[in-house]
């Protein structure tokens, strides 16, 4: 038996009891079959009321982001259809990666409830403490040539800013390449990985991590006054599963705007979601540091930097804002 089967008798009927026995009869297994996975439901978090008289009535559903919890409140048609479920792992896009390589399908999306080794670009890390926060990566395969991938980071980057703004009311500001700020602290991050030949890509591995619900010192040292969650930003406790679907929404969302309105559409909503033009930023680059004046982003998502020395263009690397 499992805990979906259970979980959706329990929920077709909200307020009132249902008997063990019809439990059992239902999904034709033993009464203490039932009362086991009862027990089971209740060490995941569920808060499941039981009468001798009546039976069993769920009060309250823990925030987990299994496919049992998450499936019901997808409005998403393809994106996250399928869902690779684990406790903890070391890295969703190492997951991910692999299961596309196994021939997973498009919208197949890898989460888990914390990451051992939680990837950031440039092999840095990434916190990923448990159950607090989100740590997804969706398998895509665009038809798209591989020099247009890095419009992929783009677009999700206006996607997980579209969630957070929608989600909370407040108004995230997208830092080149693909940082996700709420008041100039970082509270979200995309890592894409992409698997290609010369003309063809094969997948690329959407890899988005989103604080919710760590509070501010519960960070390391190292990173505590440059992150923020949603949470501290909100002042309230987040529901994850509530923030996945406004996520995955946005993202199949703006998906299929990339596919039918091509590469412009998603510049022009980066663009208007970033801000960056004629700041004064320094650049870190391959070991270079470039100080200037942002110009634009090109149409490979490639950051124009006027120095100096002249025009320069950055495909790598990280910026910091000056005043
Ligand atoms: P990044 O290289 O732009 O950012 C990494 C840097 O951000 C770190 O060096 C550190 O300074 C800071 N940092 C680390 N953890 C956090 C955090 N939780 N919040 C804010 N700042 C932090 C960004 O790389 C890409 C991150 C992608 C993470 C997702 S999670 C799901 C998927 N699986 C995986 O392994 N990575 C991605």
């Amino acid at each position: 038996m499992k805990d979906d089967a259970i979980l959706e008798l329990l929920r077709e009927n909200p307020s009132a009891f249902l008997s063990g026995e019809e439990i059992s009869r239902r999904l034709k297994v033993t009464r203490t079959a039932v009362w086991k996975r009862m027990k089971h439901l209740r060490a995941l978090g569920y808060e499941i009321e039981a009468s001798t008289r009546s039976g069993y009535r769920l009060l309250q559903s823990p925030d987990l982001l299994t496919p049992t919890e998450v499936n019901p409140i997808l409005k998403t048609k393809w994106i996250g259809r399928t869902i690779h479920y684990f406790h903890t792992i070391d890295s969703t896009n190492s997951k991910a990666y692999e299961l596309a390589l196994g021939g997973a399908q498009e919208g197949e999306v890898v989460i888990a409830e914390s990451q051992e080794k939680g990837r950031g670009r440039l092999a840095r890390h990434w916190f990923s403490p448990p159950f607090s926060n989100l740590y997804l990566s969706v398998i895509l395969r665009p038809p798209i040539p591989p020099h247009q991938a890095s419009l992929i980071t783009l677009m999700a980057a206006v996607a997980t800013a579209d969630a957070i703004k929608n989600f909370s009311g407040l108004r995230p500001l997208i830092k080149w390449p693909n940082d996700i700020l709420l008041k100039d602290r970082k509270v979200a991050g995309l890592l894409n990985e992409i698997h290609s030949e010369a003309d063809r890509i094969h997948f690329v591995i959407l890899g988005i991590g989103v604080n919710l619900n760590v509070d501010g010192k519960m960070f390391p040292k190292e990173i505590r006054a440059v992150a923020t969650s949603l949470k501290s930003e909100m002042g309230q406790t987040i529901s994850r599963k509530a923030f996945l679907q406004f996520l995955l929404q946005e993202l199949e969302g703006w998906y299929s705007v990339f596919m039918k309105e091509g590469g412009d559409a998603i510049l022009k909503a980066w663009k208007d979601r970033a801000h960056i033009k004629g700041r004064q930023v320094k650049v870190a680059s391959f070991g270079e540091t470039l100080v200037g004046v942002a110009v634009d982003v090109d149409s490979d998502g490639a950051l124009i930097l006027k120095t100096e020395e002249g025009q320069k263009r950055i495909v790598a690397g990280d910026v910091e804002y000056r005043k």
